[in-house]
C-alpha cells in the first residue's frame, strides 16, 4: 500500500507534511478550506483551482523514486500480490509496473470525461488543456472535462473493491509506504490482512496506530506498534528511498535496484528530450499524434 510520501523524492508534494505539503501552500487559490479543491462539489462550483494546481503538478514531468523501482523489482521477483496506490502521479506506470499489478484507488490522470456527458478523454488531450491555462471543456455538450481521479465526495473505482475483496486475505507481507493512512476507505485496508501477517511500515512518521487505550483492550484496529502482545506490527521511520532500498540491500538486490534507478532516469531524460525537441521541431506532428488518440 503506498501513498504521496513514495513521491516526494520526486518532487511531488504531498498533503499533509508540515510546511512543504500542499494543505498548506494553497493559500493563493482562497479556498474555504484546503480540501475544497478536491472536493467534487467545490469543484463543479468553481474547477479553476483545481487546474491551476494540476499544471504544477502535472505527471509526466517527474521521474519515478528509488520506491518506485523497489516495487517493480518486488514483481519482477515474483514476490507482488498487488500494488495498491493512492497516488494519482501515475510514476508506478512510469516505472513499469504492469497495469494488472495496479490498484490505482484514488484513479488516475491517464483517462479524463466530461462531467455531462461523460465522453472520454485521453491524457494528451488533457494536458494539451492543462497546460494553455483553460479550463477543459467538452467538445460534444461544453460540460466541463475532469481527470478520473477520484475526488473527496465521489466513489473509488470498482477494481479498487473487486481486488482488495481477493487479494487481502492472500496477503502474507504487508508494506505500507509513505502513507499517513487518514483517508478512507484506504487506510482500512491494512485491517484486511489475516490476522498472523506482518505488516511493516516505512514512513517519516508513525501513522495508523491503534490508540493506547484500545491496545490495552486488545480491541479496535489500525496498527499496534507498542504492546507487548505484538509479534507483527514494525515502524521503521525514515524516507521510503532509504527504507527501500536497505530491504533490497537485505535481499541481496541493493545493486540492482541502484542499477535500475540510473538506467531508467536516464532512458526517460532521453525520452523527454526527444519528445520536447520534436514537437518544437515538429508542432504538426504533436497535433497529428492528439488526433490519432482521439
Ligand atoms: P499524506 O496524508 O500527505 O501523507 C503522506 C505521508 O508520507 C506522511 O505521513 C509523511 O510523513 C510521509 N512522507 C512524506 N514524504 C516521505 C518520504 N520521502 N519518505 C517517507 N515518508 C514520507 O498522503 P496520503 O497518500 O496518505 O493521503 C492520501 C491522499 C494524498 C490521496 O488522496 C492522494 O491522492 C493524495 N496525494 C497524492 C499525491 C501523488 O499522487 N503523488 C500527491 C499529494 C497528495
Amino acid at each position: 500500500m503506498a501513498g504521496a510520501g513514495i513521491s516526494t523524492a520526486a518532487g511531488i508534494p504531498d498533503f499533509r507534511s508540515p510546511g512543504c505539503g500542499l494543505y498548506s501552500n494553497l493559500q493563493k487559490y482562497k479556498l474555504p478550506d484546503p480540501q475544497a479543491i478536491f472536493e467534487i462539489g467545490f469543484f463543479r462550483q468553481n474547477p479553476q483551482p483545481f487546474f491551476t494546481l494540476a499544471k504544477e503538478l502535472y505527471p509526466g514531468s517527474f521521474k519515478p523514486t528509488l520506491c518506485h523501482y523497489f516495487i517493480r523489482l518486488l514483481n519482477e521477483k515474483g514476490l507482488l500480490l498487488r500494488h495498491y496506490t493512492q497516488n494519482i502521479d501515475t510514476l508506478e506506470r512510469v516505472a513499469g509496473l504492469p497495469a494488472e499489478k495496479i490498484v490505482e484507488a484514488h484513479g488516475t490522470f491517464h483517462t479524463s470525461h466530461c462531467l455531462e456527458c461523460k465522453h472520454e478523454y485521453t491524457v494528451d488531450w488533457m494536458k494539451e488543456r492543462i497546460f494553455s491555462d483553460s479550463v477543459p471543456t467538452c467538445e460534444k455538450c461544453d460540460g466541463v472535462v475532469k481527470p478520473d481521479i477520484v475526488f473527496f465526495g465521489e466513489d473509488l473505482p470498482t477494481r479498487f473493491f473487486v481486488c482488495a475483496e481477493k487479494d487481502f486475505p492472500k496477503c502474507d507481507l504487508l508494506i505500507i509506504l509513505g502513507s499517513s493512512l487518514t483517508v478512507q476507505p484506504f487506510a482500512s485496508l491494512i485491517d484486511r490482512v489475516p490476522k498472523v501477517c506482518p505488516r511493516l511500515l516505512i514512513n517519516r512518521e508513525r501513522a495508523g496506530h491503534r490508540d493506547w487505550v484500545m491496545a490495552a483492550l486488545q480491541m479496535g484496529r489500525g496498527l499496534d506498534f507498542d504492546s507487548r502482545d505484538n509479534f507483527r506490527d514494525v515502524a521503521w521511520l525514515g524516507s521510503c528511498d532509504e527504507g527501500c532500498q536497505m530491504l533490497a540491500d537485505k535481499l541481496g538486490w541493493g545493486d540492482e535496484l541502484r542499477k535500475l534507478v540510473v538506467d531508467e532516469h536516464v532512458r526517460i531524460s532521453k525520452q523527454q528530450n526527444e519528445t520536447s525537441k520534436r514537437q518544437t521541431e515538429y508542432p504538426s506532428e504533436k497535433k497529428r499524434a492528439e488526433s490519432e488518440h482521439q
